[in-house]
């Protein structure tokens, strides 16, 4: 057969800068799944055009919730050419029945156990309209990425890794544990030191929701990626400050920086996401033991909690200003499908929109509790433009100065990204609905 895999662009006229794009490793390991005998092809929409005249025997799409409406395009329009089509990602495993719509058959959950199944099921011509792993995928017996197929090599892009999966918390406006479930599971240290050298690459990001969340293996870990000379970024939970012996080893193994789910720095936001720090000196201090220990520090920071007030935005920056954070992103806070917080939102009556390709935390979806949906989106805009002002760049100079080229590159892009995005407004054809 000849089968396309495909992960969608949210918008292809507004394709992520390239030096920032990173290869989807979901499609490179179902390509490696995949029989000898198909012709397989990898498409990133990210990176290249999907070629709209070709005639595939199956098609299969990755789909995240801002990318699904773009996705549904791709999907009709090859089923009409007569392929069959299959669906899987985050977005499909939690409103199946939606994909079903645009396709033969939907994937649940993790790819690995059923794509096999659903391959054969394609070629004899009989697939069932929904696919479900009975249980988490033995991530020892997962293949290596097909690297090969997707989009070209280029000098600065980093390679993604996989390192574990699941996710013991269950946050509100997370869905990531319906796909991964809760437990943590994680790849065989060998196999990822195996990885990377396949990879030939020298630039990682690990794509784990926190590369500390079972600190013995992270620690084995770190350790045996040493000798490879590699670099490397992450994501991490703010408990790594409290673990020294976790720094060091981190830095050691090539650690240049990490991405940290800040949030906020509302004392009562804090307290009602049940975050490891009380209050902001708590939280100063943390970020101060992180930078100190070599690590560079990125913060994500999220606005519209309903504990927010107008006044978040100063007082956010203000903070981050203060704590000489090296560099962050400022979300709108996105009601997902499958979280708590879409439930309570929709529950409420709060929601602008269900066209999904605004779920993208940069569009206000929803009505915030205590300021307009105006302010919310002005206020993100105004602290981006702010925080990466040449003047607030140069204040944030680091103390610790062991990543200049990475500070100043890293943050005049992000400079230039505020800079050129638009008002995340609501969706103007969608009237704010009145306060009851
Ligand atoms: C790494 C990552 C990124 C990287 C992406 C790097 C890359 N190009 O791959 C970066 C930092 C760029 C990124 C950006 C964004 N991300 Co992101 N990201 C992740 C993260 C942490 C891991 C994703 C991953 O690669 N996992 C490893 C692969 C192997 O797993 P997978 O993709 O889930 O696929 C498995 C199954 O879903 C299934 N599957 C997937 N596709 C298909 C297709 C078929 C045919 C089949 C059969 C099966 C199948 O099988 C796979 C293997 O088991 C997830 C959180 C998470 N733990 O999932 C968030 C996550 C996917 N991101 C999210 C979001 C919101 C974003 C952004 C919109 C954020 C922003 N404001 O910029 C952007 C959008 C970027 C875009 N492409 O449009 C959300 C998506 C929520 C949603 N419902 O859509 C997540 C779930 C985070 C969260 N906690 O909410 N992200």
């Amino acid at each position: 057969m000849k089968i396309l895999l495909v992960s969608p662009c949210q918008d292809v006229a507004r394709r992520t800068l390239a030096a920032l794009q990173i290869p989807e490793v979901a499609l490179q390991v179902l390509a490696a799944l995949t029989d000898e005998r198909h012709d397989v092809r990898v498409v990133m929409e990210e990176f290249e055009d999907v070629d709209f005249s070709l005639e595939p025997d199956l098609v299969g799409l990755s789909l995240m919730t801002a990318n699904a409406p773009r996705g549904y395009l791709i999907a009709d329009h090859f089923r009409d050419k007569g392929a069959m089509v299959v669906i899987g990602g985050i977005h499909a495993s939690v409103l199946p029945e939606e994909a079903g719509q645009h396709a033969d058959a939907v994937v649940v959950g993790e790819g690995e156990p059923v794509w096999p199944q659903v391959v054969a099921d394609a070629e004899a011509g009989k697939l069932e309209p929904l696919y479900a792993s009975d249980g988490p995928a033995d991530l020892a017996k997962i293949p290596h990425p097909r690297r090969d197929l997707g989009p070209v090599k280029r000098f600065m892009n980093v390679n993604p890794l996989m390192t574990t999966r699941g996710c013991p918390y269950n946050c509100e406006f997370c869905s990531v544990s319906r796909v991964y479930g809760r437990k943590i599971r994680t790849f065989p240290v060998d196999w990822v030191v195996e990885d990377v050298k396949l990879s030939g690459r020298k630039y990682h990001l690990i794509l784990d929701d926190n590369v500390i969340a079972r600190p013995d293996y992270a620690l084995e870990l770190f350790e045996a990626l040493k000798p490879l000379n590699i670099s490397w970024v992450g994501q991490s939970s703010m408990s790594f400050a409290e673990r020294d012996d976790l720094m060091r080893a981190a830095r050691e193994s090539g650690c240049r920086g990490l991405l940290f789910g800040m949030e906020t720095v509302s004392h009562e936001s804090m307290k009602r996401m049940k975050k490891s720090y009380r209050d902001q000196a708590d939280l100063a201090e943390a970020i101060e033991r992180i930078q100190a220990a070599g690590i560079f520090f990125h913060a994500s920071v999220v606005f519209g909690f309903d504990t927010d007030e107008p006044g978040i935005f100063d007082e956010t920056v203000d903070f981050l200003m203060r704590s000489r954070v090296h560099s962050a992103t400022f979300n709108i806070l996105t009601p997902y499908p499958g979280t708590e917080l879409y439930k309570e939102l929709n529950g409420q009556g709060r929601l602008f929109t269900e066209d999904w390709q605004y779920y993208d935390h940069t569009t206000v979806v929803f009505r915030p509790a205590r300021m307009t949906a105006r302010e919310l989106a002005e206020g993100q805009n105004r602290v981006r433009r702010s925080f990466y002002r040449p003047s607030s760049i140069l204040k944030r100079l680091p103390r610790h100065w062991r990543h200049p080229l990475f500070f100043t590159a890293l943050n005049l892009g992000m400079r230039f990204s505020a800079n050129r995005s638009g008002l995340p407004l609501a969706p103007s054809d969608v009237p704010e609905p009145q306060t009851t």
